[in-house]
Order: structure tokens, then C-alpha cells, then sequence
């Protein structure tokens, strides 16, 4: 259904978690608007990543939309830390609940968006060929959307079966009697590896860099604690709130230097058994912000580590020596590593012995051929611009997005980029959502968006962009809080690392604001207050 004569008010890129709030934000404001999905269906990161082990990091109740009392009076969950396929679930229930399915048209892959100047509307292009145009466009593309799967050589050549962790199929994948293969040991390959080691016939783990990574320690949620929980439910999200991070954990209010070494111990004893990010969150603030209390704690997690794998030199691999805790994404895990304690899991160092390359029947490093049935790709995401970059978009003058930001990432915000007018980014580059519990960052993206456009549309304007000034501003703004950072110097995808750069490329990028949640969200809230001040109206 093409509609060359009708431009539509807004269309919304994305049918995971922020694009279903904002499909649900511009229902109620009365716009016209559609929203395309690449995928068949609604769920974003939910829909895509069906690996086994896949769960929420954050504490159910605090993951959940808060802006209806009712969804959350209607919604139970099972788990402290819910699994992939009731996330979707939950996520079709929002959906279904707020009749929001009308809105979306699925399998529609965004391939380019033009700005027409004259007419101020935005021309998109779907991989089908059909062109829609809309005066706004939002997008809520993820931050973790776009795939990242490393160059092997002979990599098509593998006979068995190789996918990464996002395409894991929706159809059960045999794994009995399967010698399998995994590349990549992020959040990812922390909850597949424990999940499938007593499944597989062997299981052999590449690992190029170890993370920190300490228990989630899940449960599940009887009836009576789900009653418990939501007459809470203010007190959870005040908490999410205050926090940096949007989480359920503040920081311990005591001071490091207050403390006797046996005192931080039997403190850290405590919070390595308690949900969550607690050892992250809820410790002393000078374990992540000061370097002698930070190498204590690693030390401490270390020999935790020790603790719980049998072979001591497989320990010492599986332990962190490029970065201290907390610096780089802190994955979770489920008895990860007892895995390595199994007669069938094998730990391959790749800075011992690289890969050379992917042969028809397995692995080859400089040591070894490993025969394997199946190669999992646990390999990441070309993240928080990765979604936006897969997309061609020429803006005002004929400028290109991915121009634009060759050398640095430049937003007002995080929700609007100069040069680019009615395009609104909802979790994009420069905000929040790369470094919190997610849905407590859209929430705050969706709101602040829908009501620039009420203020838009009230005033009659028909183009909207971020003036010079203000993305001066936030672009200054959010790289003082970047290098402010700790982990400023840690290679990742925290501080903007892109393995898909192209060569001589800086490593370290200003992708993400880091000033935390209760600044970003006065920042936004400052902006609205002064009528967008930094907004050019037209
Ligand atoms: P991550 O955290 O980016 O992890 C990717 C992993 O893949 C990591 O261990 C990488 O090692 C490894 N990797 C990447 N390229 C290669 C090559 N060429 N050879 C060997 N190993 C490689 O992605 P995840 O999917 O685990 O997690 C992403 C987020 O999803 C996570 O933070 C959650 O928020 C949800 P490296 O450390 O770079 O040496």
C-alpha cells in the first residue's frame, strides 16, 4: 500500500520496546502515523534473540512499562529475572491490551529515508521498493540491533550449521550428540554457554577476552511475592528512579575508606549472593570510581572465580586482566562457570592460539582443527548506531547520515541530530539507553518526544531541528561525562568501539551519555521547560 497522496504525520521505524510505548503515545495524541518492522513481527531484541539462557539482567518488575496502573495490575511475572519467550509474551500482551497492532506493518525493512525541503517531508524507501512519506520520523531502532559476525576466512565453506546468537531459529535446533562450537564470551555467550554445556555432545568455548561476570541468582515468583511486589511498585520505580543506571540497586551509602578489608569482605560475601547487579550497584561508590577499591574488588571476584573452576589454569583464563570490574558491560551468569568444571566443555585461550580460519567441518587456530556440527556466533552487535547506519538518510542539503557522523557520533540530546530536521530518535546515540535498564530510559524518550511533537503541531510548524548551539552543548556535555568515566580508556562497546570501523578509525567514540539517568532526564525536562529553546521551529 503505497501513499503518495496522503503523507502520513509520523512514521515510527521499530516494534520493539520503544516503538511500542511510542505507537501507544501517538494513538493517544491523535496522530496519523504507521509504523514499519523488519521483522514479522512485534518484539524488537525479544523477537530476535530466541538463544537458550536468554533473560532480562534487570529485576522483571522494574523492565515492565510503568505508565498504565492497570498493565501493571493485569501483568504477573514468573521470574525475578523473566526469560525471552514470556518478555515476548509480555510484550504482545502490551500490544494486544492497547489494540496497538493496527499501527504496525511487519517485514518492512527502512531501506533509505529522503528529506524533501520543500515539501518538509520525509520520503522513505522499504527494501520492497514501495515509498511512504511522513513529516516526522521516529525512530526506535534498538541499541542492539545490528549484528556484528566477524570476517573468517573460509567461512562459507562450513558445511554444518553457523548462525549468530541474534538469528538463533525460532524452531527447536538439535543439540544432542552435537559437538558445538562457540565464538565470544559477552552477556550472550555467558547465558548460552551454562545453558546448553549439559545438552551437547562437546561444547568448545573461543574466547578472545574473559568478562567479569558474577550471578544473577534468579528465582521464580510465587502468586503471593507478585502481590507483594506490585503493591511496591512505587517504592520499586522511586528507587529505579534515583538510580544512575534506572535499576533497583542504589549505591552503598557508607564510605570504602570507613571500612576494615574483613568488613568489605563479609559485604561483598552478601552482595554476591543477592540479585542482580547488586555487586555492581548496591556496593561502595569508590569500587567503580576509585582504582585502588576497584582492584580489591576485582581481586575479590578473582578468587571467587577460582573458587568455582576445578582446573586452575582454565580459572585464570576465564579471569579479567585487561580491565577491572564493572568497567566493561557486567554480564550475568547461571552457574557459568562450573560449565568449565564438565568433562565436554573446553576453553580455547584465541590469544594463546588465534583462529586461522573456518574450514568445511569446524575451527582451525594456529594449534589445533576443531571438529564441530555447529558454530554459534556469540560474536555482538555493531552497537547503539548500528541500527541508524544500516539505513541510508539524506537530510537537508544532501547530507548523509552516516557522513555526518564518520569521525563522532553528534546529537542534540540524543533525540534529534542537526541537518537532519523532523527525524526523532527515541534510545538513540548520545542518550541513555545504552548504559541503563532500558525501558526506564525509553519511557523518558517516548514522553519527551511526543510532547515536542504536540508543541510542534500545536504551534502549526511543519519543521523542527536541533539548533547549532544545543548540539554543540550536549556533544560537549556528554563527552566531559564519557571521559569523566573510569572505563574511558576500556575498549568496548560502552565507550563506542566499533568493530566494524573502517581502518584508522578511533576506538573510542562518544555513542552513549554517562551522566546518568536522573541528569539526562532534567536535562530533557529543562529543555521542554523552556519551550525548546534549543529547537529551530519553522
Ligand atoms: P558483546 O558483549 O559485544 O560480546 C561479544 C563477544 O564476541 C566478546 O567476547 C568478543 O570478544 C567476541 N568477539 C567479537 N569479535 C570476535 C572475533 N573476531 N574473534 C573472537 N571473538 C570475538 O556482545 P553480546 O552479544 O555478548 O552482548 C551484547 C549485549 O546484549 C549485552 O551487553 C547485553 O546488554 C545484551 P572481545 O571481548 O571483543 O575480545
Amino acid at each position: 500500500m503505497s501513499n503518495k497522496n496522503r503523507p502520513y504525520e509520523a512514521i515510527i521505524i521499530g516494534a520493539g520496546v520503544a516503538g511500542i510505548y511510542q505507537a501507544k503515545m501517538l494513538a493517544d495524541l491523535g496522530v496519523n502515523f504507521l509504523a514499519f518492522e523488519a521483522n514479522d513481527d512485534l518484539g524488537g531484541t525479544w523477537f530476535k534473540n530466541r538463544y537458550p539462557g536468554c533473560r532480562f539482567d534487570s529485576e522483571s518488575y522494574t523492565y515492565g512499562y510503568k505508565f498504565s496502573r492497570e498493565l501493571l495490575e493485569e501483568w504477573d511475572w514468573k521470574e525475578h529475572f523473566s526469560p525471552q519467550p514470556d518478555n515476548l509474551k509480555y510484550l504482545n500482551f502490551v500490544a494486544d491490551k492497547f489494540d496497538l497492532r493496527q499501527y504496525f506493518r511487519f517485514g518492512c525493512r527502512v531501506q533509505s529515508m529522503l528529506w524533501d525541503e520543500s515539501a518538509h517531508l520525509w520520503s522513505i524507501t522499504l527494501a520492497s521498493g514501495e515509498v511512504y512519506q511522513a513529516r516526522f520520523v521516529i525512530t526506535c531502532l534498538g541499541v542492539l540491533s545490528k549484528k556484528f559476525v566477524p570476517a573468517f576466512k573460509g567461512a562459507d565453506e562450513f558445511s554444518g550449521v553457523a548462525f549468530h546468537t541474534y538469528d538463533w531459529p525460532a524452531d527447536p535446533v538439535p543439540l544432542s550428540g552435537r559437538k558445538v562450537g562457540i565464538i565470544g564470551t559477552g552477556a550472550t555467550g555467558i547465558q548460552i554457554i551454562p545453558e546448553i554445556a549439559g545438552k551437547v555432545a562437546e561444547l568448545t568455548v573461543f574466547q578472545r577476552h574473559p568478562n567479569w561476570s558474577v550471578p544473577l541468582n534468579n528465582d521464580p515468583i510465587s502468586s503471593a511475592e507478585m502481590e507483594d511486589i506490585r503493591s511496591r511498585y512505587d517504592e520499586i520505580f522511586a528507587t529505579c528512579k534515583k538510580s544512575q543506571g534506572g535499576f533497583c540497586h542504589l549505591p552503598m551509602r557508607r564510605d570504602y575508606t570507613d571500612t576494615t578489608p574483613e568488613e568489605r569482605r563479609e559485604f561483598w560475601d552478601e552482595l554476591y549472593e543477592r540479585r542482580g547487579f547488586a555487586l555492581l550497584l548496591a556496593n561502595y561508590r569508590e569500587t567503580f570510581l576509585d582504582a585502588q577499591a576497584n582492584r580489591e574488588l576485582s581481586a575479590y571476584v578473582a578468587d571467587r572465580i577460582r573458587g568455582r573452576v576445578n582446573d586452575a589454569a582454565t580459572a585464570e583464563k576465564l579471569i579479567p586482566t585487561n580491565h577491572g570490574f564493572g568497567m566493561r558491560r557486567l554480564p550475568l551468569e547461571t552457574r557459568y562457570f562450573e560449565a568449565y568444571n564438565r568433562e565436554n566443555v573446553r576453553l580455547i585461550d584465541l590469544n594463546e592460539t588465534p583462529i586461522e580460519g573456518i574450514t568445511q567441518t569446524g575451527i582451525r587456530t594456529v594449534a589445533q582443527h576443531h571438529d564441530l556440527d555447529l558454530i554459534i556466533y556469540a560474536t555482538g552487535f555493531q552497537a547503539i548506531t548500528g541500527g541508524l547506519s544500516s539505513i541510508v538518510i539524506e537530510g537537508a542539503d544532501g547530507q548523509v547520515l552516516n557522513d555526518k557522523w564518520r569521525d563522532e557520533t553528534s546529537t542534540y540530546l540524543g533525540t534529534m541530530t542537526r541537518g537532519f530536521p523532523n527525524m526523532l530518535m527515541v534510545a538513540g546515540p548520545q542518550s541513555v539507553s545504552g548504559s541503563t535498564n532500558y525501558p526506564q530510559a525509553i519511557e523518558t524518550g517516548v514522553e519527551w518526544v511526543t510532547a515536542l511533537l504536540r508543541h510542534t503541531l500545536a504551534g502549526q510548524h511543519t519543521r523542527i531541528e536541533a539548533s547549532q548551539a544545543g548540539e554543540d552543548f550536549w556533544n560537549a556535555e556528554v563527552a566531559f561525562r564519557q571521559d569523566q568515566m573510569p572505563f574511558s580508556k576500556v575498549r568496548s562497546w560502552f565507550t563506542g568501539y566499533n568493530p566494524n570501523a573502517a581502518a584508522g578509525a578511533s576506538d573510542f567514540r562518544y555513542n552513549n551519555y554517562w551522566g546518568g539517568v536522573p541528569k539526562y532526564r532534567k536535562f530533557l525536562q529543562d529543555a521542554a521547560d523552556e519551550h525548546y529553546s534549543q529547537v529551530e521551529f519553522s
